[in-house]
């Protein structure tokens, strides 16, 4: 493992050939298969997504297109009882345990995504930056002294590394041997933030030598690495006998390649040839390569993975907007016992329920 500046773990050349000297992980095929669909279903995800904001049927809207591999490949090395926490970008962790349409409902503004994604052992999405690394290593904590198998992978991104409580949560996991993966999506970009003023450290890896844990710094837009090294990581916080620490810090270095959100416009910050450049390393074209020279995919294959992908996320879609709207749930997700300012709230909306019949949303003046 590396926490240096060098060029980051790569098992997929640009191109998606394996790349000199490196071996691809021992997959079997549906494995292989199942994180390019993933990383395809993501990626009609996200254009489905922004489509649907732009025409007013969701809120505002993380694009994650360039960074599924990622959350995809990371998801497909760990056990379904290991926790995940996500921040707000990595869908592809939720697409690989299988998205339902309350998930998309929390883009809609409906806490009932959030309820859900716990039956999958995903904690609740977090735009709080940073809150959710301190959640995360407790959980790795508690499951530790319980004598438990499980661990948590928790995603920020690299902008979260400014935070107290990434420092907080990384000392924790280092001084009580915590079996968490600390994984830093390092896309380049904090809002319209560069990485290379986030931090005077040569790398986010390399924060990890402080806390005493070991660290990596990966492609983060190469499937294959990034299983291998969550992979790997996922084994050592797993093994509480072994001499080696149990935490690990990876730096996954991707780009993003649209807005921050639906509300950004990156031109005001970052060139066009900056983005062209990051489009090179596509994750999903460097899979499908890698794919088509193992005879794992072919022109029908693709079509008949297309058409399946669109199929689901146009009912998906159907289903969200079927579902009933449940605007009581943001007062009652807030807090385990209701404070008073928000039993005030969830009256007026009561109130309003009353006076202008059910759905009424307008402000009453
Ligand atoms: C505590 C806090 N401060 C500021 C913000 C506003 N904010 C929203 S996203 C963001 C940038 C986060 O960047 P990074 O952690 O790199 O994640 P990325 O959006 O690039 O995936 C900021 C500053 C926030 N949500 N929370
Ligand atoms: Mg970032």
């Amino acid at each position: 493992m590396s926490d240096t500046a060098d060029e980051p773990y790569r098992v997929l050349s640009e191109t998606g050939e394996v790349c000199e000297g490196a071996t691809a992980p021992d997959l079997d095929r549906e494995t292989l298969l199942g994180i390019y669909v993933g990383m395809r279903y993501a990626r009609r995800f996200d254009e489905r997504a922004i489509s649907l904001q732009r025409q007013g049927r969701i809120g505002t809207y993380p694009s994650l297109a360039g960074q599924e591999a990622s959350g995809v490949a990371s998801t497909y090395a760990l056990a379904d009882s290991d926790w995940i926490q996500y921040q707000y970008r990595e869908h592809g962790a939720a697409i690989v345990r299988g998205l339902t349409p309350e998930y998309l409902r929390y883009w809609m503004g409906d806490e009932v995504g959030n309820a859900v994604l716990a039956e999958d052992r995903i904690l609740p999405i977090n735009i709080t930056i940073g809150g959710q690394i301190p959640h995360a290593v407790g959980l790795a904590w508690a499951s530790a002294l319980d004598g438990g198998e499980e661990c948590v992978v928790c995603h920020f991104g690299e902008g979260a590394t400014s935070e107290g409580d990434f420092h907080e949560a990384a000392n924790f996991a280092g001084v009580f041997d915590v079996p968490v993966v600390l994984f830093c999506n390092n896309n380049g970009w904090a809002i319209s933030h560069p990485a290379e003023e986030q931090t005077a450290s040569e790398t986010f890896a390399g924060k990890a030598v402080a806390y005493g844990i070991p660290s990596v710094r990966v492609d983060g837009m190469d499937p294959l690495a990034v299983y291998e090294v969550t992979e790997r990581a996922v084994e050592r916080a797993r093994d509480g006998e072994s001499e080696e620490p149990r935490p690990t810090l990876i730096e996954a270095v991707q780009y993003r390649f649209g807005a921050h959100t639906t509300a950004d416009d990156p031109t005001n910050y970052r060139t066009e040839e900056e983005v062209e450049r990051w489009k090179e390393w596509d994750p999903i074209p460097r899979m499908e390569r890698f794919l088509r020279d193992r005879g794992l995919l072919d022109d029908g294959a693709i079509d008949s993975i297309e058409e399946r992908i669109e199929d689901e996320i146009a009912e998906l879609i159907d289903e969200a907007e079927a579902m009933d709207v449940a605007p009581d749930t943001m007062f009652e997700y807030v807090f385990a016992e209701q404070t008073p300012r928000i039993a005030e709230g969830q009256a007026y909306l009561q109130g309003l329920r009353e006076r202008h019949g059910d759905g009424a949303l307008v402000r009453d003046e």
